[in-house]
């Protein structure tokens, strides 16, 4: 007889998440996974002003609101057949990449690595850094005042097997501190382009609304060269060591093995160069990406609205009592499969295409440094290690970026709303493909559909109750400790779910 074990919610991630696994002889046999809330933004959209998309979207995350307000731009582009100006061109990669850092180091660092990195170890610490001699006495007078173990902000935590080796569990926790700062970084740099971030002022149809002037490229470039040694000196060498110390991590978590990138960060204005390009791999086999071939199942989705339909043309019904139905959240499919995004999507796209050859080069060196091969990287740890590698290489690139932009000349190009009109906006957000279908009657929104990259991620079951990436991704994995299932939600963080956004 199969045992229930429920995580409900699922801490350390954004949004109300729960997960039911089923588990014989330690080993998940059935998972199930729930977005627990409805939002509405799609319907609050309707009958705007389509000016209003690119500010009300980025309201549904206070982590990725970049890339939904790029995803709406993009939408509102094509629908007003404009195309950015240079400058604006650069500027959305700059703030999108600044968003990027920031959301990869908070998920490494706040919401995942203590999954790994043992936070009591602090009590253990007898050097001489002032940050952990202070959160050292701040721990243990938490511990002996509440009488919990090991405090606040770090509870709750299953017991399991961290990381042992004390020196790397204090370099942790240490960057874990500097970590906060850095994000703060990154906001700021974004913010110099943003005007102000989480939610960007300045994203517009035809590029960014803010000037561009030496002093703020100045500023930027300061900021982003700071962001950058943290990565390369802290991130990733934190996520080596944890990689090390968790070998079994590379074999657990594989999921559905289908991958799904839109492709993202305009190189030139004629969209033909992405630094992360579109693709699709399915069964081992890549693809070049049709986005006709993306629908909704909503049969397991506590939605009324029909299923299987194109985004372009699907609606949001919520149907909270609906029989059968265990998530608010839809089940997006590509031509019918189960598919997973995020940054392990983008870097096998890449690498697999090849034409990347630093991002092959980083992938490669990874490996070897890690002692395993390619296909090692669909797990767990592999999600972990694309994440860390694609930061560096994001910051590297801002760094390049800002360096094209040409003071005095425009940020944005001029437009005029249609009539009427469509438009998808396709990118990549921090978790994954995220899409934004707009059209529009009598110059309003008529229509406003997201396909969000958690939506991929932590579908419920399809029309063809084929379970969703998460949910695939648990099936197979050992349960030590019921009571304590940490495995599952190592597997369940490293896909860094947000269901804030994927029930928008
Ligand atoms: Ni709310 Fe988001 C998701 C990302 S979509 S964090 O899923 O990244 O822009
Ligand atoms: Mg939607």
């Amino acid at each position: 007889m199969a045992k229930i074990i429920k995580i409900d919610p699922v801490t350390r991630i954004e949004g109300h998440f729960a997960i039911r696994v089923e588990v014989e002889s330690n080993l998940i046999v059935n998972a199930y996974c729930s977005g627990e809330m409805f939002r509405g933004f799609e319907t609050i959209l309707k009958g705007r002003d389509p000016l209003d998309a690119q500010q009300i979207t980025q309201r549904i995350c206070g982590v990725c609101p970049v890339s939904h307000g790029v995803a709406s731009i993009l939408a509102q582009d094509q629908a007003y057949g404009i195309k950015p100006s240079n400058n604006g061109r650069i500027l959305r990669n700059m703030i999108l990449g600044a968003n990027y850092i920031q959301s990869h180091i908070l998920h490494f660092y706040h919401l995942a690595a203590l999954d790994f990195v043992d936070i009591a170890a602090i009590l253990n610490y007898n050097g001489r850094d002032p940050v952990l001699n202070n959160l050292k006495g701040w721990v243990a007078s938490e511990v002996s005042s509440k009488a919990v173990f090991p405090a606040a902000p770090f509870l709750p935590r299953y017991k399991g097997d961290y990381l042992t080796d004390n020196e790397f569990n204090f370099t942790a926790i240490r960057n874990y501190m500097e970590a906060l700062e850095m994000r703060a970084k990154a906001h700021k740099a974004g913010a110099v382009f943003a005007g102000k971030l989480p939610h960007a002022a300045s994203l517009f149809p035809g590029g960014v609304s803010e000037k561009v002037t030496v002093d703020k490229i100045v500023a930027y470039k300061s900021l982003m060269k700071e962001l950058k040694s943290f990565i390369d000196n802290g991130y990733l060498n934190d996520v080596v060591n944890v990689a090390k110390a968790f070998p079994d991590y590379f074999k657990l978590g594989k999921g559905c093995g289908n991958f799904l990138a839109y492709g993202a960060f305009n190189e030139s204005n004629d969209n033909l160069n992405l630094l992360f390009p579109s693709g699709v791999i399915i069964n081992g086999t890549i693809d070049s990406f049709d986005p006709l071939k993306i629908t909704e199942d909503t049969d397991h989705s506590l939605y009324s609205s029909a299923s299987g339909i194109h985004p372009a043309s699907s609606e949001t019904t919520p149907a909270p009592h609906k029989s059968g139905a265990y998530s608010w959240i839809k089940a997006p499919r590509y031509n019918g499969c189960v598919m997973e995004v995020g940054p392990l999507s983008r870097v096998m796209v890449s690498y697999i295409k090849g034409r990347d050859l630093k991002l092959k080069k980083l992938v490669d060196g990874l490996l070897s440094v890690l002692d395993k091969k390619p296909e090692d990287l669909v797990s767990v740890m592999g999600r972990h290690a694309a994440r860390a590698i694609e930061t560096k290489i994001v910051a590297e690139k801002c760094l390049q970026w800002v360096d094209e932009l040409v003071p005095g000349e425009p940020s944005c190009t001029d437009f005029k709303i249609p009539e009427t009109g469509t438009g998808v906006g396709l990118t990549e957000a921090p978790r994954g493909a995220l899409g934004h279908w707009l059209s529009i009657k009598d110059k309003k929104i008529e229509r406003y559909q997201c396909v969000v990259p958690t939506t991929w991620n932590c579908s419920p079951r399809d029309d063809m109750k084929k379970p969703g990436a998460v949910e695939q991704a648990l099936l197979g994995a050992y349960i030590k400790d019921d009571k304590n299932p940490l495995e599952a939600a190592r597997i369940v963080r490293s896909f860094d779910p947000c269901i804030a956004c994927a029930v928008h």
